[in-house]
């Protein structure tokens, strides 16, 4: 005798996984907010007196588990692909072509769906149940995000074949987006709880993605649209638009543009007319995708290296917006480089984001593009790629445009301004310039360099204005009163920071040089000249000579360090960082034993990384006492894999190598 509990549980599983299913893939509900409430209130109930009929696919656990410790990686069971992109209509024609003369077809049969501006996800499904998600990662190995993927209520848990003749696997593949909406909500309160927005919706999706807590990501309004399959066992359907109608009578949400067109003017009159209406989706579409209809055929035409032969992608043109060029600001790095800025008034909307400023780079370029103050300009952005004035619109000038010149003057201190022979940039050559020394702080304090958290712009901006620093041995005599004055600073993160401070003083001197922000002096070049001369002084006393002895020094390294070390107020800084006692040698033994936990290990990394660049992943192994190598080899024990990898990919899985995503290598690094 079943027993009726376990009855009444199934019943109001499936009842909820229909409304669900009306609510949030057809978008039709059937029954009000408070019958649903009142349904899955029941369900809670009983599934909490009666524990032993918990089911991981039930209804109720949407709302994300127990906090994760990481991501683990998963390969793919087949690869996912990246597609070939058409920038314009003539493309599209081409890319006609060529399947028409390896398929010897008069007229080809094209599925035309619109391209979401999301994030790519694989889903597996077995015996119609969802068994795993995960990341497109860089193709062939993703990140494990099952439980934030259950969150996402049109992503079906149990499919319709679950009940009568169940597929032993299916995976799909997917786009989670963030709908215009949710976006803009989400940002608003973000803003007014103090944390920083997101620049688009794509990088809200991919951060919701990405929380370790699943309970964030089901607070994060996801939805995503099915647009394929990967790995199939059970079924053979041969043409992809059957398949999108057969995914969809399972449960998953199909989108409803999805259109079947004979020859590729079809095609292209579809992508043209979608050009014109994308303002109209409640989701960002970044253009369409043509996938040959027939699958025996997409099979004849197979895939490239990177992309298959039998879809492209046909991307919009980028986004552009007119607005008034009101300024150029003209800002000073560390090194002193002038760059100039526009700023626009009225700020505008483009590809998702709102632009208020854009960098001009050199006066050449503003030359070039005729670009004058108070002109009507034209601004560009390309996906995420930064805004760019594309040039002046001179029919509408009025006649009050100023042409721009570069300050002769340093715009924060009135040094000359100098343009050195053989470059575009002009340079405030005073070492002790504001702004420069505001980059200097800034650089000095940032990751790879003295590491000392909470010194970012904000406070240093506050400590030069009361001016408390002058020079970046000052950091070491601030005290926490002074510091407690400061506005918008409590006294616990003055507290943080005067110890942060204080515990940067024992950083390697690898660091130390790296922080110094020596000219053409990166975090690899420091580290080779820690090792070779090993204590301050030897370095100082250094000829150009025994300096190119040095493995990576080469003329201009050796030249930049010499003049470095010959300015008298470069070496006070050095004798007071001294002093205060920053550590001026590499002696290991003064490494704290935590650091060298990767002792003996080694890495080969490969492809970018979102929260490193190549030199600070480096750093960060070195530092830990592991050593990173250029190629694959037996020895190699981690091969760090970031976005984009190149063939040392497959180099590494010929040899066995273990691979480490960002997330993993992450996280080896803080344990
Ligand atoms: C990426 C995307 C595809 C589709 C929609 N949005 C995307 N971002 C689609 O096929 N409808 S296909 C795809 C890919 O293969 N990389």
């Amino acid at each position: 005798m079943p027993d009726p509990i376990k009855t009444r549980i199934d019943l109001l599983r499936r009842q909820l996984e229909e409304h669900n299913w009306r609510y949030y893939v057809l978008d039709d509900p059937i029954i009000s907010d408070s019958e649903y409430d009142r349904l899955l209130r029941e369900l809670e109930s009983l599934e909490a007196a009666y524990p032993q009929y918990y089911d991981p696919d039930s209804p109720t656990q949407r709302v994300g588990g127990a906090i994760q410790a990481g991501f683990t990686t998963v390969a793919h069971k087949e690869p996912l692909y990246s597609l070939a992109n058409a920038f314009n209509t003539e493309e599209l024609a081409a890319f006609d072509r060529r399947v028409r003369t390896l398929t010897g077809l008069e007229q080809v049969e094209y599925v035309v769906e619109l391209k979401i501006d999301g994030v790519a996800v694989s889903l597996i499904y077995e015996q119609g149940l969802f068994k795993q998600g995960a990341t497109r990662g860089d193709g062939v190995i993703g990140e494990n995000i099952s439980a934030n993927l259950r969150t996402i209520r049109s992503l079906p848990l149990r499919l319709a074949c679950h009940d009568n003749g169940a597929l032993p696997l299916l995976e799909v593949r997917a786009e989670v987006f963030m709908p215009k909406t949710a976006f803009v909500q989400l940002n608003e309160r973000r803003e007014q709880a103090g944390k920083p927005v997101f620049a688009n919706p794509r990088n809200a999706a991919a951060g919701s993605l990405r929380q370790l807590d699943a309970k964030v990501t089901a607070g994060r309004s996801l939805d995503l649209f099915v647009y394929g399959t990967g790995a199939v066992d059970g079924l053979n359907i041969p043409s992809h638009w059957e398949w999108l109608q057969w995914l969809k009578e399972q449960g998953f949400k199909i989108n409803p543009h999805n259109k079947l067109v004979r020859g590729i003017e079809a095609a292209i009159e579809y992508c043209l007319a979608w050009q014109e209406r994308r303002q109209e989706l409640s989701y960002l579409t970044d253009g369409l995708v043509i996938k040959v209809n027939d699958l025996q055929l997409q099979q004849e035409l197979g895939a490239t290296a990177k992309n298959p032969r039998w879809a492209i992608a046909y991307k919009f043109p980028a986004e552009q917006a007119e607005t008034i060029l009101k300024e150029i600001v003209v800002t000073v790095g560390r090194t002193g480089v002038l760059t100039p800025t526009a700023l626009f008034d009225p700020p505008v909307q483009l590809a998702g984001t709102v632009v208020s400023r854009a960098v001009l780079h050199n006066e050449d370029i503003i030359k070039a593009r005729d670009i004058r103050i108070g002109d009507v300009v034209r601004v560009e952005k390309a996906g995420d790629i930064i805004p760019e004035v594309v040039g002046s619109i001179p029919a509408q000038r009025t006649g009050h445009e100023r042409p721009f010149e570069m300050p002769k003057l340093c715009p924060a201190c009135g040094a000359g301004v100098i343009r050195l022979p053989g470059e575009v940039a002009r340079r405030c050559p005073n070492a002790s310039c504001p702004a420069r020394l505001r980059e200097s702080l800034l650089h000095f304090g940032s990751r790879g360099a003295m590491d000392i958290q909470g010194l970012g712009p904000a406070v240093v901006d506050q400590l030069l204005e009361k001016g408390l620093v002058a020079n970046v041995a000052d950091l070491y005599e601030l005290t926490e009163s002074q510091l407690v004055g400061l506005p918008r600073l409590g006294e616990k993160s003055a507290a943080n920071l005067i110890a942060a401070i204080e515990n940067s003083k024992n950083n390697s001197l690898a660091k130390l040089l790296f922080a110094l922000g020596i000219r053409y002096v990166g975090a690899t070049a420091a580290r080779a000249l820690a090792e070779h001369f090993g204590h301050m002084n030897a370095l100082i006393a250094a000829s150009r000579k025994e300096l190119l002895a040095v493995a990576g020094v080469g003329n201009k390294i050796a030249t930049s360090i010499w003049n470095f070390f010959h300015e008298q107020r470069n070496l006070e800084t050095i004798e007071r960082l001294a002093a205060v006692g920053v550590k001026m040698v590499t002696g290991d033994s003064a490494e704290p034993e935590i650091l060298k936990k990767l002792a003996g290990l080694s890495f080969v990394l490969t492809g970018t990384l979102d929260a490193f660049t190549r030199t600070e992943a480096k750093a960060a192994i070195e530092d830990r006492g592991g050593i990173v190598t250029n190629s694959i080899s037996r020895q190699t024990d981690f091969l760090v894999v970031g976005k984009n990898p190149g063939s040392k990919l497959k180099q590494a899985q010929t040899v066995g190598t273990t691979l480490l995503t960002e997330s993993e290598f992450r996280q080896m690094l803080a344990e």
